[in-house]
């Protein structure tokens, strides 16, 4: 398959006026009857005219009235147009209960709905595919099914048919057509100038009850973005809805956002504390597109961070605003190292803004999103709280109804600070994680700290030019007051020096705070400068960061060695533990060690090969000797972080459960299990009956409260999820594989589902010692099981196939079993497009 390039890049030569579709469902031959209004684009004078259109069975097609005969190819359909407006009528067929791929119109247990995004609009009908042509839809829906939604506002309806009509110029990524035997959690919103909206969450009747929670979520989002970005709701209705049978988390189509049913729907005995957390982030996420992805779009999928970066930063703006600021900080960096940072260090490495792809479902990344809403944060940084505010009015007043490039977001930046932003567009068009080297001297009450920073090479960009760097500085004196408060450094040379005179005595820096740039910090330091920071940093990241690096030196060195942990180390711990002064999540946070898979990118990185089977016994004794050393507090902090009344998701109770599970499964180190039993037989909510079931597994002692669970939850689907991640997460690395296998035949495992497809096999892929065991059986079970899934539905088969992206990390003969793994993956006969790019990058 050929790549697309940026550089590429051409209008469409027509625009399109308006667009009505008809949809006769049918499960086996839905019809599909297009009228699409075009006129000669004059913004070019290219005049060829192609329509996307892939698995469409054309019946008719006619231009102004007369029956034509296009050429059909794959991808499309070629045919002579007017060089004048002219009107494109089709009616075309397709399959929706056949398509398992779930892009374009697929059924999920009898329901019909719709992914669009990117590219799955031409498999409805003919149809300009891009993002960068937006039209206004109307929508006729035909079909028995009691509930017909499109986007826009309803307009009619009858006896087996329903209108609708959007008023807002879209592109066919965010049209969506949902039919089925629904049901509705109503409710309103008026919106800051008046507007009574509709709100609607469609679900399939046994789960109404699980809706109060996500409906709650959506009114605090819409509020929130008008008080923070003056942004309205902008239709009479907004309805979203439940599918079970979805390849990511949710999607923003204009005014009919449809998600994964494990992303909207809650209850306290089915959900837990973080699904509670990731609901809310991922509806105020949807909800925040309407204006940034949706009434001001992308002109093409390489600008894709330009609404995903920007907002995801919106979606964590608002965590920070309604839970705890510095929680969502550490656990946003948590997530960006483990995935981005991972990414940008191995052969998917990629800009935030690539300049090529094969299949742009591939990338739907870490780097777009994650990076990219750092960019945005950094953004911020640099040129102010009032400066970001004002060019963000500018960027919705400038480009409202536009279909727009990160050069038109960088210059509303520039237009309104006057700043040049050309060194910051680097961050955007080169790809790696830049390592920022620091050291320090100290002469005649001066402090100098002096900046080194350097980007490895990534595939295809072997040299980076230096990038501007926002690094937030503390200083402290070593009786722990601060001398600095928090000062933006600007860096934008290869090395720069900042000299901070006139101190009494040599202070402790704290470089980076509130990770003030996604870098690799490189400092070397000893570990009692750490444990100050970690007992008298002010910034709230930085404390925490102190302890990280604690964590990740002492494993590193346990995995090595083969030793213990050290007693300061572990009194650093404990110190925090009782510090009744400290959020109790940040607590959790700062107590729970680094995951193994960031043990072994550091041990690569140090120039080590790591041994997973070595960072998973010095993990284990890193708990045992933490359990050890904390056993007299830990009876006593485990009532402490009782929670009483009954459950209620917010923070600060979330915290304290995060806190008390945490102190648990160091418990069970201890007590054979009793009061983990204890908790799993008394739980009335998920979040501490799937707890205690994790801490007694972790420990092999939880066969009966297993089975028990399974028995329990056996008709809750996304319940049982968990149980199947669960079942593999905690599986002995010699047994992770083939209890992954086991898995996949028990009768509920179902190769279809998503979800399940991930529970059971994005358990074994995060099970690092499991994944990597020198069997090679990690390997080799999870290229079966993507073989197997790659023709029923090859987006999340590629997207999984990531997991190997880490295999020259280690030893030869684990290399040998990944590369013949993927090597398999490859040879697959009819490998999809998808599949084919990831894996050839990954060998590369
Ligand atoms: N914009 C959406 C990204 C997306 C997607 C969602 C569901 C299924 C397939 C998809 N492909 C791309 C989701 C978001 O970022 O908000
Ligand atoms: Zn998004």
């Amino acid at each position: 398959p050929q790549p697309v390039f940026l550089s590429d890049y051409t209008p469409f030569g027509y625009l399109v006026e308006d667009v009505h579709l008809t949809f006769r469902l049918d499960p086996q031959a839905t019809r599909v009857i297009s009228r699409i209004r075009f006129r000669p684009n004059p913004d070019t004078t290219d005049r060829g005219f192609f329509l996307h259109g892939e698995q469409l069975r054309l019946v008719t097609a006619r231009i102004d009235g007369a029956t034509i005969t296009p050429r059909i190819t794959e991808r499309g359909l070629t045919c002579d147009v007017p060089d004048a407006p002219f009107t494109f009528q089709a009616e075309v067929e397709i399959a929706p209960a056949a398509n398992t791929a779930l892009e374009g119109l697929y059924l999920s247990n009898g329901m019909y709905c719709t992914q669009c995004e990117a590219e799955g609009f031409r498999k409805i009908t003919f149809y300009p595919d891009r993002p960068d042509v937006m039209s206004v839809f109307t929508v006729r829906i035909e079909g028995s099914e009691p509930v017909k939604l499109s986007n826009g506002n309803p307009t009619a309806q009858g006896d087996g048919w329903a209108e609708w009509h959007d008023p807002w110029p879209k592109p066919a990524y965010l049209f969506a057509l949902v039919a089925g035997d629904l049901v509705a959690h109503a409710d309103r919103f008026t919106t800051a100038s008046g507007r009574d909206v509709a709100l609607n969450i469609w679900v399939r009747p046994d789960d109404q009850g699980k809706c109060a929670f996500g409906m709650e979520a959506l009114k605090r989002a819409m509020l929130w973005d008008e008080k923070a970005y003056g942004r309205e709701y902008d239709l009479d209705i907004f309805n979203i809805v439940a599918v079970d049978d979805f390849n990511m988390g949710a999607m923003e189509n204009k005014g009919l956002n449809i998600f994964n049913s494990s992303c909207v729907l809650a209850s306290p005995d089915t959900s837990t504390d973080a699904n509670y957390e990731r609901i809310e982030a991922i509806i105020a996420h949807e909800y925040f597109h309407n204006w940034t992805g949706n009434r001001i779009t992308c002109r093409d999928w390489f600008q894709l961070c330009l609404k995903e970066g920007l907002t995801v930063f919106r979606d964590a703006q608002f965590t920070s605003d309604i839970r705890s600021a510095p929680v969502k900080r550490i656990s946003d960096v948590i997530a960006l190292r483990a995935r981005q940072f991972r990414e940008d260090n191995g052969p998917l490495a990629h800009p935030v803004r690539p300049s090529s792809f094969v299949e742009i479902n591939n990338f739907y990344t870490a780097t777009v999103y994650e990076k990219g809403a750092e960019l945005v944060g950094m953004l911020k940084t640099l040129v102010g709280d009032d400066a970001y505010a004002a060019a963000l009015d500018t960027y919705f007043d400038r480009h409202d109804g536009q279909a727009v490039t990160i050069e038109d977001w960088l210059k509303v930046f520039e237009d309104v600070t006057g700043r040049d932003l050309s060194q910051f567009k680097r961050w955007y068009t080169d790809a790696g994680t830049p390592r920022l080297r620091v050291s320090d001297a100290w002469q005649d009450g001066t402090y100098t700290l002096t900046f080194r920073q350097m980007t490895p090479p990534t595939p295809g960009q072997p040299d980076k030019a230096p990038r501007v760097i926002p690094i937030a500085v503390g200083l402290l004196n070593p009786n722990g007051d601060e001398v600095l408060p928090t000062t933006l450094l600007e860096m934008t040379e290869a090395e720069q020096s900042f000299a901070f005179p006139g101190l009494a005595t040599k202070p402790v820096p704290s470089i980076l705070r509130g990770f003030s740039a996604p870098v690799i910090l490189e400092r070397a330091t000893d570990n009692s400068e750490r444990a100050f920071l970690l007992a008298h940093d002010t910034d709230p990241f930085n404390k925490w960061e102190a302890g990280r690096a604690l964590g990740r030196d002492m494993l590193m060195r346990m995995a090595l060695t083969g030793g213990d942990a050290d007693a300061a180390y572990l009194d650093a711990l404990r110190a925090v533990l009782r510090d009744d002064s400290l959020d109790p999540a940040f607590r959790a946070l700062a107590l729970r060690p680094p995951a193994q898979d960031d043990i072994a990118q550091a041990l690569h990185d140090a120039g080590h090969t790591p041994d997973p089977q070595a960072i998973y016994q010095a993990a284990d004794r890193l708990g045992q000797q933490m359990a050890g050393h904390m056993a007299d507090l830990l009876q006593g902090l485990y009532q402490a972080m009782a929670v009483p009344g009954p459950y209620s998701p917010d923070a600060e109770a979330a915290g304290k459960r995060d806190l008390q599970g945490l102190v648990l499964s160091l418990l069970t180190r201890r007590d054979g299990g009793q009061t983990a039993r204890a908790q799993f037989a008394a739980a009335d909510n998920m979040t501490q009956q799937l707890t205690a079931l994790s801490c007694l597994m972790a420990r092999q002692l939880g066969q009966q409260e297993s089975q028990a669970f399974h028995d329990q939850w056996r008709h809750d689907r996304l319940v049982m999820d968990k149980w199947f991640a669960l079942t593999v997460a905690h599986a002995r690395p010699e047994d992770a594989a083939a209890g992954a296998a086991e898995l996949a035949a028990h009768p509920d495992f179902n190769i279809r589902n998503p979800n399940r497809f991930r529970a059971v096999f994005g358990a074994l892929a995060g099970h690092a010692a499991g994944f990597h065991h020198a069997s090679g059986q990690g390997y080799a079970t999870l290229a079966d099981w993507l073989i197997r899934l790659d023709p029923i539905n090859p987006q999340t088969t590629a997207r999984m196939c990531a997991a190997f992206e880490t295999w020259r990390r280690y030893d030869s003969a684990r290399q040998a079993h990944a590369r013949a793994a993927l090597q398999r993956i490859l040879a697959t006969d009819t490998l999809s497009r998808d599949t084919t790019e990831m894996v050839s990058r990954i060998l590369d």
